[in-house]
């Protein structure tokens, strides 16, 4: 018999890459381990080997539960009697796992009305104690900065570093399942820590010989949030990619450090070239992904058009969530056929049009 089943969360699997002391309780719903999936039709769009680095397999169903399995773990071994973060709603629905694993109530901050129904189905589920802000993600943030100083709270957005070590992990898989680092990495940038992730998994990898080289970190914002283009941040972010809706990304510099260490860039993509994008990965390479996920992939597509991709390299994009989080914007604009009677003759009549 095939034993399929030896994975066991990301900090067994990298223990020696992750500050875990021996018999510390690792709080784990076996994250990780997501599948790189070669994507031939954007492949041969852009005359590349791409492959989509599937978040969404995640358990929560996005890239989130790579650092909370780090900082809920520290917080728990911490003996923190409360977790709270501020969310778009991913970090959220993480949180919200993780934090149950770990007996531990959490509080989640949600800016009202913007955050996708999956996700807030996840925070309720999992017994959240849910606040919905008059407010964007980032006055979230701040709201959540000011409690620092109160030891028996464990802050959980990815100013926690210990959010960072775990996500690093997912460089550490895309390089051992290539057997090398990709040429170019591209990934959706919000808050900003995971492209910094990467890039510090990347690097160390290298450092210590496993790879020879690390990919040109492209990042990908929404346009109408897209504090790395402009330079400064963006008072009112506005974009259908709710989850990468914040206008001051708390690792900035972070983020800045990735990209001109790895010699890349961070650019911006209009909702429109989001959600084409969006709508070709799914329709064409049978990936579901999230609007905020789909910045990856319409950051290569635009890539390609200023002829940035190099023949047959070796390209990865993050699709940081899977796209069951937000069935609305995936139900927007479809018609669903009216009903007819379930006979053969329907059926066939369909068949015959195809
Ligand atoms: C699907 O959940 O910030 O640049 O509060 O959910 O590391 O912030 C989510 C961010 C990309 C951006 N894709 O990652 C939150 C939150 C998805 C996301 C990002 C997020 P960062």
């Amino acid at each position: 018999m095939n034993n399929l089943n030896t994975w066991t969360g990301l900090i067994n699997a990298y223990r020696d890459r992750m500050p875990i002391d021996q018999g510390e309780e690792v709080i784990t719903l076996h994250e990780g381990n997501t599948p790189l999936v070669p994507l031939p039709y954007i492949s041969d769009l852009v005359g590349a080997n791409v492959y989509a680095k599937v978040e969404g397999a995640n358990p929560t169903g996005s890239f989130k539960d790579r650092g909370m399995t780090m900082a809920v773990t520290k917080a728990k071994s911490q003996g923190k009697k409360v977790l709270i973060c501020a969310s778009t709603g991913n970090t959220s629905a993480a949180l919200a796992a993780y934090a149950t694993r770990a007996q531990i109530p959490c509080v989640v901050l949600i800016p009202k009305g913007k955050i996708a129904l999956g996700k807030l189905a996840q925070a309720v589920m999992h017994g959240a104690h849910i606040m919905q802000i008059n407010g964007n993600f980032d006055e979230g943030l701040r709201l959540v900065r000011e409690l620092s100083e109160i030891d028996s709270v464990g802050i959980m957005n990815s100013i926690n570093p210990f959010r960072v070590q775990g996500q690093k992990s997912a460089a550490f898989e895309i390089c051992d399942a290539l057997g090398k680092a990709p040429d170019q990495h591209f990934i959706p940038v919000g808050n900003a820590a995971n492209i910094y992730a990467y890039w510090v998994g990347y690097q160390e990898y290298e450092q210590d010989g496993i790879t020879s080289s690390s990919p040109k970190m492209r990042g990908v914002q929404a346009d109408g949030s897209a504090p790395f283009v402009y330079g400064f941040p963006v008072e009112n972010p506005e974009t259908i990619a709710t989850a990468i809706r914040i206008g001051a990304p708390a690792s900035y510099e972070k983020a800045l450090t990735a990209r001109d260490e790895s010699g890349g860039s961070i650019t911006a993509q209009t909702d429109e070239k989001i959600l084409h994008a969006y709508k070709m990965i799914a329709s064409k390479d049978g990936v579901f992904v999230e609007p905020g996920s789909a910045a990856s992939i319409a950051g290569l597509l635009a890539a390609h058009e200023n002829n940035e991709i190099v023949k047959d390299s070796t390209i990865v994009c993050t699709v940081t969530g899977h796209g069951l989080k937000d069935p609305d914007t995936a139900t927007a604009d479809i018609q669903i056929p009216a009903a007819v009677d379930p006979s053969l003759e329907s059926v066939m009549s369909l068949i015959d049009r195809l």
